[in-house]
């Protein structure tokens, strides 16, 4: 079976929410040497998208998108231990999670797994995360880097309130922000240090701002 069809496989079995054939689809992109990461992103992760797809166009429901979520985690344990990212030299702090009144985590993990992978140590606070535990969480850990992830308009609005307390009792933190209504322009607008699209650019855009800071 070739590159091609084993990304179309990873892909197909995570819609269909089918954790056997997701599974035996990873051993085989791990057996034929496909980058795991590859396998993650253009399997798993565009079968998530097209479930989002057929979500937005009624035709698909709440309880397949959970079971395509769980053969989507179901293949990445298969495939994360053979990630290999480029790994930050000095470990780095990165507080995780998904803003109050938002319980849409699916992204979320994909962003955890990616930086886990790149060697951040990531303190993953969860979903629906009220303010003052993103703030709280960022001082106890003296993180290095505080990430928020919204998938909706209306609890999007908490990150300009988070990025503000930082700003006052953090200052040094890396603020990054992400997830479905988030946009370059928005994340600037809000006071975010940085915006990502996807997970693979949340990983370089933490290091780019990590530079920037001085001391990646
Ligand atoms: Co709901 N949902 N949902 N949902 N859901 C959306 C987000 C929605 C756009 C669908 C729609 O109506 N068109 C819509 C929001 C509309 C808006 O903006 N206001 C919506 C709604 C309305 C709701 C409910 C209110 C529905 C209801 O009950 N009436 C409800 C909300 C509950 C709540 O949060 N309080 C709800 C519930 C749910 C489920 C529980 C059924 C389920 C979530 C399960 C879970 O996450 N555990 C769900 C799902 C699955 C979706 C869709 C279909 C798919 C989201 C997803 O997982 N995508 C979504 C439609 C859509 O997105 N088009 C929808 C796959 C995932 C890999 O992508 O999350 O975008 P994504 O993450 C990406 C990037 O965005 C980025 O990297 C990730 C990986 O590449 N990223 C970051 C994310 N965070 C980042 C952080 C970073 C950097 C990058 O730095 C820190």
């Amino acid at each position: 079976m070739g590159k091609k069809e084993i990304l179309e496989g990873l892909r197909d079995a995570t819609v269909e929410g089918d954790v056997d054939k997701v599974v035996s689809f990873a051993k085989k992109a791990i057996a034929e040497g496909i980058d795991a990461y590859e396998a993650i992103m253009e399997g798993c992760a565009a079968g998530m998208n097209i479930v989002s797809e057929k979500y937005e166009k009624g035709e698909m429901f709440v309880p397949e998108i959970l079971c395509s979520a769980e053969a989507m985690y179901a293949a990445i344990g298969v495939l994360k231990p053979y990630l290999k990212a480029e790994r930050v030299e000095t470990p780095k702090k990165i507080v995780l999670g998904v803003v109050r009144g938002d319980i849409h985590d699916i992204g979320k993990n994909l962003v955890k797994i990616m930086m886990e992978a790149a060697g951040f140590q990531v303190i993953d606070l969860g979903r629906d995360v009220p303010n003052e535990q993103f703030v709280e969480a960022v001082m106890r850990e003296q993180a290095d880097i505080c990430g928020m992830s919204a998938l909706m308009t209306t609890s999007m609005i908490a990150m300009p309130e988070i990025i503000s307390e930082l700003k006052k009792k953090a200052p040094k933190t890396i603020t990054m922000v992400g997830g479905g209504p988030l946009s370059e322009e928005l994340a600037r607008a809000y006071g975010a240090d940085g915006y990502a699209k996807d997970a693979a650019a949340a990983v370089r855009v933490a290091k780019e701002l990590l530079i920037k800071r001085g001391g990646a």
